[in-house]
């Protein structure tokens, strides 16, 4: 067993010790060395001039950076460029047309492969197909559809255009549908006519149907996707996909865009209901996608096989499956399904099959592996490996060593990237090549990228110390507002530091002794106990560290003493899990006084549980994320509030039915 009592014990935060430097022969081939930190301080434009010169621009750029409108950026302003011929176009022309950029695999078994000629032309025809539909340059394109090739040609054919996409997830129910469409005043939806998720056929279009019902929606067409023959209603509004585009001509001469033509529109949920629907755009989102690409993941065209098992309905799809590696002539994986569609060694298969070098994925992903068991993973050869990245939340040291233990096999690199939809691209990572990774932190920000961490004054906080972090620079994907709500992008996000014209992240960072950064999770996460800050995300960590909790969730719930009190809700694994199944209440009572203790023992007696609950599952949304605003209305006995995003609604109901409490 790895989980012995004393390794457990080094999983916490506050007390990690270990570092990995760069594998020996790692650090001669990357991409970019250390002297790229320097390089950028000494003189930041000419570094992101140099980052922007790796894309083909139709008329260059004389200026780099125009702050004067802060916080509204300009980036290489008067550049123009097509975002659709530099993640395709240039590539054929330059002789790769026989590279593969796209290895498809759908959840039931059938498979594509895309080589960039053919991708090419896929995108030509939609191209040529959205401009029959009388769509034009500033247009709205909602895209609703599966993870297959057809939505990565749906968002470079809208690029190619002009045309401005808001990709919304598909998984989310039409009403959440129906308020992006309105929002964004959305002309076109492209969806499918179904989608397979954990092996079974489920209806896609007739969302759809609802979300554009009524005669004051935005929307004048449908354009279908058949993906699984699944029964779709056609009215006025909907066209085959395949009727409409494949008869298409594969020529299409591309226009030229200015650097700030909007790309996108990716709608994300603030602190209040509605969506807030950040605005992209398109030559300096692209320029640090790309950049961040190559240096974050190391990645050789031509060598590498690249897999980010992100959904393209979140923005680490955008970056770093279609604009990223695309811009950078990657050979990419790009799987339909879920990890245990048909067994829980699917992702382990496709990367021996695929040879994948470098794998890109979740902690909640990594961690539900760590519940499936080592086992699994080590029925692989998983040799192919050599980057391993994380994204998404905080990774917890103990899943961290398990990712670079069990699927890494001690040999790979993992770089925990730290960034958000608002961010655009990756801002505070390791470089693979370069730094000396510690298990769970994100370690400093990127050459060019500018952080820091700061008190509620503003003020800088020195190493060993904790609290807001802010980017103090503006940087070229930073979000150029939230699009019909320049109010709320003012107040969101620049007035908290308005003084120091600082961008406020919304989480909350801590320094080590040695200046690396540890994400602590939102701040709006951060526990208040007795007048002690203590991070959700500490109490989780130490929770995992104990060898039977497979997942753990914490929340500050109201406590009229203490101001706040701890609660979690943990999967246990193992014998703890079996006894919890048979309902031995003695010993389910004897298991969540040792989890107490264990956290009191982990972090101090400050941080330890009021209350553990034994859950099933835990809320998650769509793209991972624990819905801890759940979780409390649990913990505060209170009604649930709206499971809408949620990416499955009944969790909520076991959860409240099913509690084995304790503490
Ligand atoms: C890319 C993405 C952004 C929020 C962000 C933070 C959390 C993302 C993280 C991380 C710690 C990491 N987050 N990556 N926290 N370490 N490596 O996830 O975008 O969905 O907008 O979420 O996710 O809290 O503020 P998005």
């Amino acid at each position: 067993m790895v989980h012995n009592q004393q390794a457990a014990a080094l999983d916490n935060l506050f007390t990690e010790q270990r570092s990995f430097p760069p594998p020996p022969g790692f650090a001669e081939q990357a991409n970019v060395t250390a002297e790229a930190y320097q390089r950028a301080d000494d003189d930041r434009d000419a570094f992101w001039a140099e980052q922007a010169n790796r894309l083909d621009w139709q008329t260059p750029f004389s200026q780099v950076l125009d702050w004067s409108d802060a916080p509204h950026a300009k980036w290489f302003a008067d550049g123009k460029l097509n975002a659709s011929v530099n993640c395709v176009d240039r590539h054929v022309d330059a002789g790769h047309g026989d590279q593969v950029a796209i290895h498809w695999e759908g959840e039931p078994g059938d498979s594509r492969t895309i080589t960039y000629a053919e991708l090419k032309d896929e995108v030509s025809k939609a191209a040529n197909a959205f401009t029959e539909l009388g769509l034009k340059a500033g247009d709205r394109v909602a895209i609703y559809l599966p993870m297959i090739p057809e939505a990565i040609v749906s968002m470079l054919a809208c690029a190619r255009l002009g045309l401005t996409h808001s990709v919304v997830f598909g998984g989310f129910s039409s009403e959440a549908l129906r308020s992006r469409i309105a929002d964004a005043e959305a002309k076109l939806v492209i969806t499918a006519d179904g989608q397979f998720r954990r092996g079974k056929a489920m209806p896609l279009k007739r969302a759809v149907d609802e979300a554009v019902a009524g005669d004051d929606s935005p929307v004048e067409n449908v354009l279908v996707v058949r993906r699984t023959g699944i029964d779709a209603d056609f009215g006025d509004k909907d066209i085959w996909w395949h009727e409409l585009v494949q008869r298409q001509s594969a020529e299409h001469t591309p226009e030229f865009f200015d650097a700030e033509h909007p790309l996108f529109i990716l709608y994300t949920s603030g602190t209040t209901g509605k969506p807030k629907g950040i605005l992209h755009t398109t030559g300096g989102y692209l320029t640090q996608v790309a950049y961040t690409h190559d240096a974050v993941f190391d990645h050789k065209a031509g060598q590498d096989v690249y897999w980010c098992t992100a959904d393209i309905g979140w923005v680490t799809g955008h970056s770093y499956i279609v604009y990223g590696p695309l811009a950078n002539r990657a050979t990419q994986v790009v799987y339909e399904g879920t990890p245990n569609s048909p067994h829980e060694g699917r992702h382990w298969e496709i990367v021996d099959k695929y040879k994948v070098s470098i794998y890109y994925t979740a902690p909640t992903t990594i961690r539900t592996f760590m519940k499936w068991g080592k086992d699994i993973p080590a029925r692989y050869q998983l040799d192919s490996l050599r980057v391993l990245g994380s994204v998404g939340e905080p990774i917890n040291p103990e899943a961290w060593m398990w990712y670079r233990e069990n699927i890494g096999r001690g040999r790979c690199p993992i770089v925990d990237t730290w960034w958000q939809t608002e961010t655009g691209g990756i801002m505070i990572s390791p470089l693979p090549g370069v730094t000396d990774t510690k298990p769970g932190s994100a370690m400093r920000p990127l050459p060019g990228i500018s952080a820091a961490i700061v008190g509620d004054d503003g003020q800088p906080v020195g190493n060993g110390g904790g609290g807001y972090l802010v980017l103090d620079k503006p940087w070229p994907a930073m979000l150029r507002t939230i699009w019909g709500d320049d109010e709320r992008f003012r107040d969101t996000y620049w007035s908290r530091f308005a003084e120091q014209g600082y961008y406020f992240a919304g989480d909350g960072a801590k320094y080590d002794d040695d200046g690396a950064i540890w994400l602590l999770g939102r701040v709006d996460d951060v526990m208040n106990v007795s007048g002690h800050r203590i991070s959700t995300t500490e109490v989780e960590s130490a929770l995992v560290s104990h060898p039977s909790v497979a997942e753990a969730a914490v929340v500050g719930a109201t406590d009229e003493t203490t101001g706040q009190g701890i609660v979690a809700f943990v999967i246990l694994r193992g014998e703890a899990a079996a006894a919890a199944k048979e309902g031995d209440d003695d010993a389910a009572a004897a298991h969540i006084t040792e989890l107490r203790n264990h956290v009191a023992k982990e972090i101090g007696p400050i941080a330890k549980p009021r209350q553990i609950m034994v859950v099933a599952e835990l809320p998650k949304t769509r793209s991972g994320k624990i819905m801890r605003r759940l979780l409390r209305d649990v913990a505060e006995q209170r009604p649930v509030g709206d499971v809408t995003t949620l990416a499955d609604s009944t969790v909520m109901d076991q959860i409240s039915s099913g509690l084995t409490s304790g503490g």
